[in-house]
Formats: structure tokens, C-alpha cells, sequence
């Protein structure tokens, strides 16, 4: 078949290029193609920057769009994120017409994007079968079908109706390798990957819904995706994506970093989704220092007992010093945070601010998160009994709305989160 694959717009307050990759569609480029297919690839996210940013880093294009009304006591711009509409509009009426059009989902709060990009696409093929999967297709899959035509459908590589639709027969293991082969554009930056999944089970992350068991990546295939990035487009910053890098990294992660150093590429590496903070070890940190990391990003969210089982324990408050003295002995201050996490149960701003304080005492930078309640966890169970909206409408999710609705949250204690990550970060 010819298969016309398509990353969405997105909708949302804020969106930055930390490093973002459409992985999952990247995935399924190359299972399509091992499988017979031919592909075409329209990236509605292009990012781009004017002047270089810094370790490749960009900006997206948007338009302002009117507020949902959910939003109005959002005092922020609402934006459709993505290309110009004409450019893919364009794009559109160049294409031959595809047999199916397969569209790839992120965020759930991003849905109303992914049904833009839909409504556009129909202006042009009112009847080409169309197949949307990825992370938001799975956690509200019912949100979509209400808001879809007859020929749309959602897809799902574990479920054998998606694979009769797609056509797919062999499963391989999926590389990044056939859609940069497609991609004729430069890149500014590359995702790395070497697991899927993750083996604990945060009470706010949907990572064991999405990837039931962990897997691990084979080295030799991660090597040649950054072999490949480094050689035809000389990428030399690549972030990681995984959900658990430092989980058992004598499997993958140790041997991936002893290649990485053998080889003497002169590349960077950023895990803007943050690392298991009790994971981190001396040896680790040395080796990952040695082979170019540069961007150290930590899971901490909170180390108030009341929270452990919330966080898996990321860290107790005791070893959090020693960790952070070790941290601070191999990675430049600028360029290394901790998230912590606001709208946990009860949680108040003022515990917020006290932990702030107290991580940033230690000398290192506050990175302020605040919770999206995801569909089928456990948080989100706890929260729907306060919010049954949450249920109805995906825009509930959005991290910069829900923890406005949460008692003691107003704007004004929002804000002062903000400026005390600003202030602490400001003087180290
Ligand atoms: C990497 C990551 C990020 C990266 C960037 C992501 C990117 N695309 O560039 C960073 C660190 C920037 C990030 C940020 C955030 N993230 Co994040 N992130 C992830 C993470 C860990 C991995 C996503 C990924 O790429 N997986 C690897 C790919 C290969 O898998 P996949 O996309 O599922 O694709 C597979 C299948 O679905 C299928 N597939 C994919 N597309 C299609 C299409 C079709 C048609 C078909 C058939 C199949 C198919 O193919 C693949 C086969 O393996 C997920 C957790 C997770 N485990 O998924 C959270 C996750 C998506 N993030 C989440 C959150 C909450 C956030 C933040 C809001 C955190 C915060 N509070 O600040 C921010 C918001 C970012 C923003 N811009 O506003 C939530 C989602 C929330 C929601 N309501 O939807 C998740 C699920 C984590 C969680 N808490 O449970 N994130
Ligand atoms: S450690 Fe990270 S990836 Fe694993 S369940 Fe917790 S938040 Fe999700």
C-alpha cells in the first residue's frame, strides 16, 4: 500500500523543542516499510530556529487560537502548534492520494490537534481510511471514536484488527533508521533509545500501561542510529527518551556508554525526561561524563514520605545529599536539574516551596513540574472522584490547567513556584 504518515499539530500553552522526536511514528515508518508498504512522511511539528539555540535545540511555529472555554481563567496565549496550515495544505494537493493515512498521538491534552489535522486532511480526501495511534490513542481511545468519521479508526500494533488494516505481518525490531533515511531536511538533534518501559509504577505515570514489560534495545542497532545521525546529517546532540535509563545498566546502558567512548564521536547527550535520581552511582556518572553527557535532568518530585509510594521512592531525603554531592562533582551546574513535582495528593504550595528550598539549598537547580493526571493510574483514579470531567474532556490534562482546579493552588501560588525555581536557579 502507499501509506501517507503524518505527525499532528498540537494544541497547548507552551510547547518547546527539548529534543522532541515523533519516536513512535519513526517506529512505525519502519515496520510499515519492512513489511512492503511505501511510505510518505508530513511532519505538521517541524521545528526551526532562526539562529542556532543552544545544543541544538529550536522553536516551533504557531498560531494563536481562541481559548477552549475550559481555559478562560488561563491568563496564557492558547496556540496551535506546527507549520504554517497552508504549507501542509500544499503539501496535500501534491500528493498523490494514499490507499491509508496513518497519524501518530502524543499528549491526550493534544487530542483537539490531532483532530485538526484530521479535519484538514478531509478538506482534501473525504474517505481515505485513516489509522491514529501512539500514546494519547491508547489512553482515551474513547474520546477519539466519539469525534471521528466512519473511516477513522484507532490503531494499535498489539492489536491483530490494526495489523490486518496496516497490512503487517513480520514484527522486526523497530529502528529509527528507515525514517531518517526518508527525511531529506537536515536535523538539528537525534533521540537515542535503548529501553522501553519501565519496572516501577509511579501512581502519576502511565509508562506500565503504554509498555506493559520492559525491554531492552540491542546495542548494536542503537550504535548504528547514531552512527547514521552523526554521518548524514553530523547531529551532534541526541537526547534520551527512555523511561528508566538507569534501571539495571549493566544490560544496555553500560555497555552502550563503553562503545560510545571507544568510538570517540565528539557528540552530547541530554535526558530532558528525567533519570531515576537513586539509581545514580559514581562509576555511572564517570562513564556517562566520558561519553559526552551533558544535559542531566533527575526525577526527584518529592521526597515527603507521605509521597513515596506516589514516586517509588525516587530518593529518601537522607541520600538525597549524597547524591547531589555527587552530581555536583561531575555535571556543570548550568546544565543539570531536578524536577519536582506540584499537585500531588494534598500537597500544598507551601510544601512545594519548602522542598524547593531545601533541594536548592544543596546547591543544584529546581526544575517545578506539575502533575497531568493520565488516564488509568492511580492518581488520576484518586483525582477523577473530584473532577468526573476529567473522563469527558482530554483538555482537563493539561499540566498548566489541572493544577489550577486544585484546592490552595490559585494563580498567584502557582506563580510564586515559578519565581522561587527562578530565584534558586539564579543564584548558583
Ligand atoms: C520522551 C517523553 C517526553 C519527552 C519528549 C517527547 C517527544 N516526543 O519529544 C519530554 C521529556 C520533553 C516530555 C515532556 C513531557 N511529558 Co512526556 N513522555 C515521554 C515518554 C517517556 C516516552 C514517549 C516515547 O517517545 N516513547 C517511545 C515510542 C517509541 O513509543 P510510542 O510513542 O508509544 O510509540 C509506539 C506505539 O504507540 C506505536 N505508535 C506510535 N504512533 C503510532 C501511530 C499509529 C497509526 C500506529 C498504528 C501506531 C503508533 O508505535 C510505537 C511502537 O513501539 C512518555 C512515557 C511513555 N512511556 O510513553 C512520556 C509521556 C508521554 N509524557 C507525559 C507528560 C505528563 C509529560 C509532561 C507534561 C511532563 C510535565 N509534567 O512537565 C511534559 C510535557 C511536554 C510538553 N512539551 O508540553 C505523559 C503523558 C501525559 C498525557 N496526559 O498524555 C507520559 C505518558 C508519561 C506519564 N506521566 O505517564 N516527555
Ligand atoms: S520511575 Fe519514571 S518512568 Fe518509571 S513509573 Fe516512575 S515516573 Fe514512570
Amino acid at each position: 500500500m502507499k501509506i501517507l504518515v503524518i505527525n499532528p499539530y498540537v494544541t497547548d500553552f507552551k510547547l518547546y523543542d527539548e529534543w522532541m522526536h515523533p519516536l513512535g511514528l519513526y517506529f512505525l515508518m519502519d515496520i510499515l516499510r519492512k513489511n512492503g508498504h511505501s511510505i510518505s512522511y508530513f511532519n505538521c511539528l517541524q521545528s526551526y530556529s532562526s539562529s542556532p539555540r543552544k545544543h541544538g535545540t529550536a522553536s516551533f511555529n504557531f498560531t494563536e487560537i481562541s481559548k477552549p472555554a475550559l481555559y478562560s481563567n488561563i491568563k496564557r496565549k492558547y496556540k496551535l502548534y506546527g507549520k504554517p496550515i497552508g504549507e501542509f495544505r500544499d503539501f496535500l494537493e501534491r500528493t498523490p492520494g494514499p490507499d491509508l493515512i496513518c497519524i501518530g498521538s502524543m499528549m491526550t491534552y493534544w487530542a483537539p490537534g490531532v483532530l485538526e489535522t484530521i479535519k484538514i486532511i478531509r478538506e482534501k480526501w473525504p474517505t481515505i481510511p485513516v489509522v491514529v495511534g501512539g500514546i494519547a490513542s491508547r489512553l482515551i481511545p474513547q474520546f477519539f471514536k466519539r469525534h471521528f468519521d466512519k473511516n477513522c479508526f484507532i490503531g494499535e500494533l498489539s492489536d491483530p484488527m490494526t495489523l490486518t488494516l496496516l497490512e503487517i505481518k513480520e514484527r522486526p525490531e523497530p529502528s529509527f533508521l528507515t525514517a531518517f533515511k526518508e527525511l531529506r531536511k537536515p536535523i538539528n538533534h537525534g533521540p537515542a533509545l535503548l529501553s522501553l518501559g519501565c519496572p516501577m509504577r509511579c501512581s502519576y505515570c502511565a509508562s506500565k500501561i503504554l509498555q506493559p514489560s520492559f525491554h531492552y534495545r540491542p546495542v548494536e542497532l542503537i550504535l548504528q542510529e547514531i552512527e547514521f545521525l552523526i554521518e548524514k546529517f553530523g547531529v551532534c546532540d541526541f537526547a534520551l527518551y527512555d523511561d528508566a535509563l538507569l534501571y539495571n545498566p549493566q544490560k544496555v546502558f553500560i555497555p552502550f556508554l563503553r562503545k560510545i567512548i571507544e568510538r570517540k564521536y565528539k557528540i552530547r547527550f541530554h535526558t530532558p525526561n528525567g533519570m531515576h535520581l537513586r539509581f545514580i552511582t559514581e562509576p555511572l556518572l564517570n562513564l556517562m561524563t566520558e561519553a559526552g553527557f551533558t544535559t542531566f535532568r533527575f526525577g526527584y518530585e518529592s521526597g515527603d514520605k507521605k509521597y513515596l509510594q506516589d514516586t517509588s521512592a525516587k530518593v529518601s531525603c537522607n541520600e538525597l545529599e549524597d547524591k547531589i554531592g555527587l552530581i555536583k562533582k561531575y555535571c556543570s551546574d548550568k546544565d543539570t536539574g531536578v524536577y519536582m513535582m506540584g499537585g500531588l495528593r494534598n500537597q500544598t504550595p507551601q510544601q512545594m516551596l519548602n522542598e524547593m528550598d531545601y533541594v536548592g539549598s544543596m546547591g543544584i537547580k529546581v526544575k517545578p513540574v506539575f502533575i497531568s493526571p493520565v488516564p488509568g493510574t492511580s492518581l488520576y483514579q484518586y483525582y477523577l472522584k473530584q473532577f468526573p470531567l476529567l473522563e469527558r474532556d482530554p483538555l482537563w490534562h493539561n499540566d498548566s490547567y489541572f493544577i489550577t482546579c486544585l484546592p490552595d493552588w490559585s494563580a498567584d501560588a502557582i506563580e510564586a513556584v515559578r519565581e522561587r525555581a527562578k530565584n534558586i536557579n539564579y543564584c548558583l
